[in-house]
């Protein structure tokens, strides 16, 4: 498999396992796990014939490790990104005092008004470094990145999480807690 292909199948792992379970035909139970058999006969329903080796290589050279496989290996789910109702099992974690959130300057006047919101996905997510969070912004068009005062945020009583592949996450971040640039 080339780069390009890895990035296919990662692509329609994206999809089925945070989005779209019915996409590679598959079912996921509440904590988002799907049977790894499942997964490969999902892609060869598609056409797409793929191998369990081929599998543990897009999973573990995938650059933001997008998915986990379970301890015995039999089951693969996505670590966070979800629009799906499923439990992940975060705990509550002091985040650094500050996190970035990257997006596109056309949401400013939204995002002053009403905050960060979740929009389709479980939690809104935010980077701890700048070069993640402008990753993250350059997708949606002109990049801006804001800082959120999480230290802050927690004493107030909001809650963060951060996900197995480093992403931190919470339901909302009010305007109040945004540094905008000038
Ligand atoms: C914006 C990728 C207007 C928000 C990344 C963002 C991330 C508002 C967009 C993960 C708003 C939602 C998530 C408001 C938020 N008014 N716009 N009040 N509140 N927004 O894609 O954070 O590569 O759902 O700024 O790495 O961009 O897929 O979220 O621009 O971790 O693994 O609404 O997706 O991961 O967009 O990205 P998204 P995101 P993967």
């Amino acid at each position: 498999m080339n780069d390009k292909e890895i990035k296919r199948i990662s692509k329609r792992m994206s999809l089925a396992l945070r989005h779209k379970p019915d996409a590679l035909d598959l079912k996921l139970n509440e904590q988002g796990w799907t049977t790894v058999d499942a997964l490969l006969q999902g892609f060869q329903n598609k056409g797409i014939s793929l191998s369990l080796e081929q599998l543990q290589k897009v999973v573990a050279d995938n650059n933001k490790k997008r998915f986990t496989f379970n301890d015995d290996g039999t089951m693969i789910r996505a670590n966070q990104g979800h629009s799906i109702n499923i439990d992940l099992g975060f705990e509550p974690t002091t985040p650094p005092p500050t996190l970035f959130h990257g997006t596109a300057t056309r949401f400013l006047d939204s995002i002053k008004a009403t905050g960060l919101e979740k929009r389709n996905r479980q939690h809104v997510h935010l980077s701890a470094d700048n070069d993640t969070a402008s990753q993250v912004g350059k997708r949606h068009g002109k990049l801006v990145i804001l800082v959120v005062r999480s230290a802050e945020m927690q004493e107030k009583g909001f809650e963060f999480y951060i996900s197995k592949n480093g992403v931190w996450l919470t339901d909302h971040v009010p305007a109040e807690f945004i540094d905008f640039p000038m």
